[in-house]
């Protein structure tokens, strides 16, 4: 186990991607059976269920040691451990699947230790392909076959200049009530209003429907940060290490941590730049003020 080859294990992970991205473009949302998890907006198809039987039994026949979390397989209460373990959504960006908005994907991640060492991230819709291996730099592929593209796509990438210049990526998640919903919401608004009316004046906020592709989205230095509480370890692994070798950093959704956990449910992701990562990061915690968004029941 100790001398795992990430490049063979990525190589692989990115063929399984190809293949869970094909499953996804032939099903037709409109003739598929979709149920519901913990409310009528925490949606699952059965694509999302056959992509994920598709990718575990692939990556438990070429590594049966690993262990494997997925979404649509998951038993609460289940812990990411040492060992390699995959971490997976099938489909990343359900409601957007369901409702035929092409902005969804599959994302594969490989933890080790507890922290991301590979992210891949497949939007079919598009054919971007985003990929990272520890220490070995992020890439963006447009089109199949085509030349990879470094991340963050800029040579130089600006400094980071504060909420006021940035475009930040929300979400609104799957729980609309309760004391974690306030929080958001009130966090949006204050995000958005005016500095006169104590707000940040955010360029704006953006939604697209998926942890992952936000957090892509912030590695290629398309969006200066992305905010989220209520997902899960596997919207955010392949992104996690992605967004680290593009030179971002992630660190809590909550004010004071700057070294999550994988699972540990709220994220703050911030673009590489060469300043102004640190101050961001503070600033926005500044806007959530000593609330922090809990999501341990
Ligand atoms: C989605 C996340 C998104 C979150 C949604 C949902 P899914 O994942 O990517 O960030 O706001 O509630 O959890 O369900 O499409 O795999």
């Amino acid at each position: 186990m100790a001398d795992i080859n990430l490049q063979a294990i990525h190589d692989e992970m990115v063929l399984v991607a190809y293949e869970a991205g094909r499953t996804i473009l032939s099903a037709n949302p409109a003739d598929i059976g979709t149920g519901t998890k913990l409310n009528s907006v925490d949606i699952v198809t059965e694509v999302d269920q056959a992509v994920e039987k598709m990718v575990s039994s692939r990556l438990k026949a070429a590594y049966p040691d690993f262990s494997f979390m997925g979404e649509e397989t998951y038993k609460p209460g289940t812990k990411i451990g040492p060992e390699p373990t995959f971490i997976v959504d099938p489909i990343d960006g359900t409601t957007n699947f369901v409702h035929s908005f092409p902005n969804a994907c599959i994302s594969l991640g490989l933890a080790l230790h507890r922290k991301p060492v590979i992210g891949i991230i497949y939007n079919p819709y598009q054919d971007l392909l985003f990929t990272a291996i520890k220490s070995h730099g992020a890439y963006m592929t447009r089109i199949k076959g085509s030349a990879p593209q470094k991340l963050p796509l800029a040579a130089s990438p600006r400094p980071l200049a504060g909420l006021s210049n940035a475009l930040v990526a929300v979400e609104w998640g799957s729980s609309r009530d309760g004391p974690n919903y306030d929080l958001k919401t009130d966090v949006f608004k204050k995000l958005a209003a005016t500095r006169e009316t104590g707000g940040a004046m955010v360029h704006s906020l953006r939604s697209l429907g998926s942890a992952a592709l936000n957090i892509a989205a912030v590695a290629a230095g398309q969006m200066d940060a992305y905010w989220e509480g209520g997902c899960w370890a596997w919207d955010v692994c392949a992104g996690w290490c992605i967004l680290e070798e593009a030179g971002g950093i992630m660190v809590s959704g909550n004010p004071g941590e700057w070294n999550p956990a994988v699972d540990e449910r709220v994220y703050l992701a911030v673009r590489g730049a060469p300043a102004g990562q640190r101050e961001l990061v503070e600033e926005f915690w500044g806007v959530i003020g000593d609330r922090k968004m809990d999501y341990s029941v």
